[in-house]
């Protein structure tokens, strides 16, 4: 005879469920400006946020057209850290391209 009873089993995994907490998510999102490349945003796109170079240019394509575009959904300190990266890389390029966050 067994002792294995599915209820209990149950239980304990729902409580176990409900202590896990997922953690809060930010949308990072590229801004359009008249003086950024195509060029440039699509590298940062592919460098920054791991996108094919069909899936950057789609997204190029939208914030351009747009105004503004999401290049990937983070938890915080990942999404501050591209953020971050944007922005350097954008300055020391010359140009003015604005990296946000948001929560979700
Ligand atoms: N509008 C820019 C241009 O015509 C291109 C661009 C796209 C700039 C997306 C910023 O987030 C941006 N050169």
């Amino acid at each position: 005879m067994s002792n294995y009873d599915p209820e209990v089993e149950e239980s304990v995994d729902s409580e176990t469920d409900q202590e896990v907490e997922e953690p809060p998510m930010y949308r990072v999102m590229l801004l359009n400006d008249d003086y950024t490349t195509m060029e440039f945003v699509v590298e940062v796109l592919v460098y920054v946020f791991q996108k094919s170079l069909e899936e950057a240019t789609r997204i190029m394509l939208n914030v351009h057209r747009s105004g503004v575009g999401i290049c990937g959904i983070y938890p915080y300190e990942v999404a501050e850290t591209k953020v971050n990266t944007v922005e350097t890389l954008a300055r020391e390029n010359g140009f003015p391209l604005k990296c946000i966050m948001e929560r979700e």
